[in-house]
């Protein structure tokens, strides 16, 4: 038998296609070598590090899964794999990615209009603008039907009243995708910022996502045209449909999170000795590791058997949901163990899990926080909503 390698017990490398390993090889080696060492210092210095978005485009990481539109048209096993690696990076990276890809690109490509289409999706793939998803306020991110924001027509204009929170990239964006009320439901909007009216305000002082541009948006009779509404979107529903491929980018995104801390602790308690012998020669650090191992695994292959699913258009919903829940909440879990593991040498910026934790304090919250998720399944399972 082959020498196991730790970080992948059950061997998903060797039920990769060729094209698939290429894909992670590619974006591995891209983090090993140009996010890696700068991340803690972004990481520090409260810095997104715009710098990496032109080879970020240039390994195809904007809409891979999309077909056309300068994308490259990967299946959901890249996608997830791409998430992985430039989770283990730091979450800042995959959330980039995931907000362009899935909630910007991912909504235009399903909802928009083909001039709408033509004119971003290019742009958006090749990282020359960069987009943002409003969708969440300040009254209440998990009922987001409740939402206040809203658009009223103004001959053949909208006019936009409102303010969104929390929102990624929304002080970096180029074009930002607005949810709205009107009196014909729920609506979406292409808004680009230099619109008058329109203001984004980065958050400052996060001790998560420290690597990410996050804002809140102000948003004071903002004029757009008929043209920038989204066609497309019927309701709060297609904000959810674009919610849930983004969602599935994160639970394989917590795998690689949990991959990078387990590998730093697996190293660090080889040669770190105590009581006369190395940390990893005691049972009780080798039962944490162990269980770390089992978890990891257990939410890889998660991961990669909803990836199927997904290809077969059967992945969202709960089946999502479960996933997003049980790989974030793996992946917390072992930073934070492995965070323990190292002593007080953890909580600095020279190892990696603390910042992951960090960040992870985050990826439990948005995109639906665990609670949420809970809750989706369980509709998912009794056919009866708690919400
Ligand atoms: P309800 O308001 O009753 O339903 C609305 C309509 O949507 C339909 N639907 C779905 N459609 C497609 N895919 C799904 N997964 C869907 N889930 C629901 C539903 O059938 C209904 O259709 P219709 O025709 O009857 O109107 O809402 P609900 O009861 O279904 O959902 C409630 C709840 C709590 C599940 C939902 O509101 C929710 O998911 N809340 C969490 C909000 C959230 O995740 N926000 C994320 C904001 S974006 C973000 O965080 C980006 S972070 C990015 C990064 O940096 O990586
Ligand atoms: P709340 O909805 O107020 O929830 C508070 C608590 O109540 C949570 O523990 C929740 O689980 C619990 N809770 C809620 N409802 C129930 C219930 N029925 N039963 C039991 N418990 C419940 N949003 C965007 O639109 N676009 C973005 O790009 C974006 N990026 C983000 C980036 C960061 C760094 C963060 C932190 C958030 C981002 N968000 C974004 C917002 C994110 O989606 C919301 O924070 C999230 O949906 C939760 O909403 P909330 O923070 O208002 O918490």
């Amino acid at each position: 038998m082959a020498a196991l390698d730790p970080l992948d017990l059950y061997d998903i490398r060797s039920t990769l296609t060729e094209d698939e390993r290429l894909v992670k090889d590619s974006v591995a080696r891209f983090v090993d070598e140009d996010v890696l060492p700068i991340i803690a210092e972004c990481f520090a210095a409260e810095r997104f590090p715009v710098e990496l978005i032109p080879q970020i485009a240039n390994l195809g990481l904007f809409g891979a899964t999309l077909e056309g539109y300068g994308c490259a048209g990967l299946n959901n096993v890249c996608y997830g794999l791409i998430c992985e690696e430039l989770e283990r990076g730091d979450s800042s990276l995959r959330s980039l990615v995931s907000v362009q890809s899935s909630l910007v690109m991912g909504c235009l490509h399903e909802c928009g209009s083909e001039d709408q289409r033509a004119r971003w999706l290019p742009l958006l793939a090749s990282g020359g603008a960069i987009g943002c998803f409003g969708l969440t306020e300040t009254h209440g991110g998990s009922d987001p039907s409740n939402m206040r924001t809203h658009a009223r027509r103004d001959g053949s204009d909208w006019l936009l009243n409102g303010h969104k929170m929390w929102i990624t990239n929304g002080a970096l964006a180029d074009v930002a995708i607005v949810w709205a009320r009107t009196e014909e439901g729920i609506r979406a909007f292409v808004v680009e910022p230099s619109a008058p009216g329109f203001e984004a305000r980065t958050i400052t002082g996060k001790f998560s996502l420290r690597a990410s541009n996050t804002a809140e948006i102000f948003l004071s009779d903002v004029r757009v045209p008929e043209a920038q509404r989204l066609p497309g979107v019927q309701g709060l529903r297609s904000a959810l449909r674009c919610l849930d491929q983004a969602r599935f980018g994160i639970a394989w995104g917590a795998v690689g999170v949990a991959r990078a801390c387990l590998g730093a602790v697996l190293e660090y308690t080889k040669t770190r000795e105590l009581f006369g012998k190395p940390l990893a020669r005691t049972q009780l650090i080798q039962s944490r590791l162990a269980d770390a191992a089992r978890r990891l695994t257990a939410a890889q292959l998660l991961a990669l058997r909803l990836a199927q699913l997904k290809d077969r258009g059967e992945g969202g919903g709960p089946r999502v949901s479960l996933a997003k829940w049980n790989n974030v909440r793996m992946a917390l879990d072992i930073a934070r163990d492995c965070r323990d593991m190292l002593g007080a040498a953890g909580i600095t910026l020279d190892h990696v899990p603390l910042r992951h934790m960090l960040n992870l304090e985050s990826v439990i919250t948005y995109e639906g926080t665990e609670s949420i998720h809970e809750l989706i399944v369980g509709r998912g399972i009794t056919d009866e909503s708690a919400f």
